[in-house]
């Protein structure tokens, strides 16, 4: 790839009501479309190619794009953002002046959002600009910081970009992760760009924002040993409060606190960073597995260090298949999961609310990438025979039966490099671009085209009728008083006995960008219930007392009744403010109870969390421990259950 470089470029978006006071949130209703269960539909135009994507409010995605000439304009140069709107599905440009080309992101404690690192001012065909303060062809900037308050209450925000913010180094491809006091974690990336990274232009370190240490990068010793396949490296906050870093086939934990490293095993099979880019996620945190983090990786591709070379046909060399796990606060150890059906490079895992994870997009030959003039690409792409059909992976299923492919329809599009995805608050999933080229490309003749179609993707609770619990709050604590929830006979599906398979769900949905969605993640709360004949109340406890569970921020919060999702909220967790966060001990919740003879009896949901219940306590990955707080006799069909 002919890339240039890499500049810095900070986007900010404010989300949700950050400081304002808890309030009981009216119920949500039924989602205000339809769609079929287990299909994609083809919704709009994004008028930017979606390279970077996320959800900023109830109804809006953001959307950017690098520096390209999309047909869409804007102040006299074309467009490279956009907003979304999910309802309506009308696409606005926004306007954005420097390049943010394989650009990180993720959401601040206080709900703004941030888009960082970039490339340099570039010409037609991602050439490097003779300026880099703005001229012809796009006067376009190298790259900075930028803000944005998201269109909470309007449709008139706009990115701003604040050269005073900018990082002390670049990065082109960094990562970013939101930590337990709402700051944000950003590294490694490179300086210049190019295919893959190279010793003559790491970027072997982190940073924060807000800046700590003056701003003075940190050096990461794990990103000097990983070269070359080591931009974005994967990374996930543990409920330890340390990280795990994966990159190439490298993997530690690592103790920001102490900047201290603790080397791994490498990842077995394949590389899973970009690009190999294999399907990534944290399965969902819940009171059955103890809020214990499980990571997967699936497909990817096994390129050794030597081969990211583009002197061989890597677009047609068949991606990986396997998938593997870890427990990294428990076992450190990498464990085999079910295999894909199909190899994939570029899947990307999407957590529904219901605890299964969705994976869209990718390819089955080659990698990430594109290159201009290379004689094997596929007008320039470096990947080949797209995957169009999604699949459903169930982390409580038993092992060999965890993928699924029953009622769900194949995509008409092809979707690869610089596609993304993200959950929205009905539960379906919007899915948008694919471009592997340097600029705007398309034309009869172009295999893999700029890609502009918006899909929604419809999992099969789709069509359900939701929920619409009554006594949700706009913002969560960390410990503290519980809360009840009330749900009429309807939203239990007719059946009170379903209030003993009613889960609440905070789901963060990410900044999707080169198949991965930095910051995802599902955390169950804790909860037990009051039923009666006509309905039932269900106890709600507060966040996890431990902001590494899940960091401060915006999130959607469902309520999820025997697998069906209420329409998500949008709320805050945590107090608003960067800082560190209160945390308080839980209350702990009353005992559950149901009328003898009511509801269809006590046996546990199916198809989410990672664990199961049993009549001697909670099993935790084969573990069995009874946990302090709700335990109850059921008098229902079953004699007794703790719940
Ligand atoms: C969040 O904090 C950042 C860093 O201090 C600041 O730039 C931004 O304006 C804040 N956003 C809100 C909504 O207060
Ligand atoms: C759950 O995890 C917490 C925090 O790691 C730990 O203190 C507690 O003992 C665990 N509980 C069980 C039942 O394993
Ligand atoms: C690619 O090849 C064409 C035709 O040979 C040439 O005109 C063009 O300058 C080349 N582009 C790059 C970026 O090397
Ligand atoms: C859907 O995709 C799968 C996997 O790529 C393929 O085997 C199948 O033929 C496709 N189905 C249809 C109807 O195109
Ligand atoms: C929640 O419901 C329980 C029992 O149904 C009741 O005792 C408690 O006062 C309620 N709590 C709140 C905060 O309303
Ligand atoms: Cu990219």
């Amino acid at each position: 790839m002919r890339r240039s470089s890499a500049v810095p470029l900070v986007l900010f978006a404010s989300a949700a009501s950050s400081l304002a006071a808890v309030s009981t949130l009216a119920a949500p209703g039924q989602p205000l479309k339809t769609g079929t269960p287990g299909q994609f539909e083809i919704v709009g135009n994004t008028l930017v190619s979606a390279q970077q994507l996320f959800l900023g409010t109830e109804n809006k995605v953001y959307i950017v794009d690098k520096t390209e000439n999309n047909p869409t304009q804007i102040n006299q140069h074309p467009a490279w953002a956009s907003e979304y709107n999910v309802d309506t599905n009308v696409a606005r440009p926004m306007d954005v002046l420097s390049n943010s080309f394989c650009a990180g992101g993720g959401v601040l404690g206080n709900g703004t959002w941030m888009n960082v690192g970039g490339n340099q001012a570039v010409t037609y065909q991602g050439a490097t600009a003779p300026s880099q303060l703005g001229g012809p062809p796009y006067d376009d900037l190298d790259g900075g910081l930028a803000f944005l308050d998201v269109c909470a209450n309007d449709d008139n925000c706009n990115w701003v970009d604040n050269p005073a913010l900018y990082m002390s180094t670049r990065r082109w491809y960094p990562t970013l992760e939101t930590l337990e006091d709402g700051s944000i974690m950003i590294l490694g990336g490179c300086l210049w760009g190019g295919f893959v990274n190279a010793a003559s232009q790491n970027n072997p370190t982190l940073e924060y924002f807000p800046p700590r240490n003056g701003g003075t990068p940190i050096g990461l010793n794990i990103l000097t040993t990983t070269l070359p396949a080591n931009l974005y490296p994967i990374t996930y906050l543990l409920p330890s409060g340390n990280i795990i870093i994966q990159t190439n086939f490298g993997t530690e934990i690592y103790d920001y606190k102490n900047n201290v490293e603790h080397t791994l095993a490498n990842i077995p099979h394949a590389v899973r960073t970009y690009p190999a880019s294999g399907a990534t996620a944290m399965l969902p945190l819940t009171p059955a597995n103890n809020w214990t983090a499980t990571v997967i990786f699936c497909g990817g591709s096994n390129i050794k260090p030597d081969q990211w070379v583009e002197t061989w046909h890597i677009a047609q060399y068949t991606a990986d298949k396997t998938c593997v796990r870890m427990t990294p606060d428990v076992s450190a150890v990498w464990e085999d999961d079910d295999m894909l059906p199909e190899p994939r490079s570029m899947g990307n895992f999407i957590l529904l609310p219901d605890g299964t994870l969705f994976m869209t997009n990718g390819a089955m030959t080659g990698v990430a990438g594109y290159g201009v003039n290379i004689s094997w690409s596929i007008h320039d792409s470096y990947a080949d025979h797209p995957i169009t059909a999604p699949l459903i992976y169930d982390p409580g299923a038993p092992a060999g039966s965890r993928f699924s492919r029953a009622g769900l329809a194949n995509s008409t599009i092809n979707r690869m490099y610089h596609s993304t995805a993200t959950l929205l608050p009905d539960g379906s999933v919007i899915i948008a671009g694919s471009n592997p080229h340097p600029d705007y490309t398309v034309g009869p003749n172009i295999e893999y085209p700029t890609e502009y179609r918006a899909e929604r993707f419809y999992p099969s609770y789709y069509n359900k009728r939701r929920p619409q619990p009554q006594g949700l709050l706009s913002q969560l604590s960390y410990g503290g008083s519980y809360f009840n929830v009330t749900l009429t006979k309807d939203d239990l599906a007719g059946d009170i006995g379903n209030i003993q398979k009613t889960k609440v769900v905070i789901s963060r949905t990410g900044f999707s960008t080169h198949a991965m969605n930095m910051g995802m993640r599902h955390v169950e709360l804790d909860v037990s219930y009051t039923a009666t004949a006509d309905g039932a109340t269900l106890h709600v406890s507060q966040l996890p007392a431990n902001s590494a569970i899940i960091a401060p921020g915006p999130a959607l919060c469902f309520v999820v009744t025997n697998g069906v999702p209420s329409v998500g909220k949008m709320i805050m967790l945590g107090n608003g403010q960067i800082g560190q966060q209160p945390v308080t001990t839980p209350q702990k919740l009353p005992v559950s109870s149901i009328p003898a003879g009511v509801g269809s009896g006590s046996s546990s949901g199916s198809g989410s969390g990672s664990g199961g219940k049993n009549a001697a306590g909670r099993v935790f990955d084969g573990k069995t421990a009874v946990i302090a707080g709700a335990v109850a006799l059921v008098s229902s069909a079953a004699a007794l259950v703790m719940v």
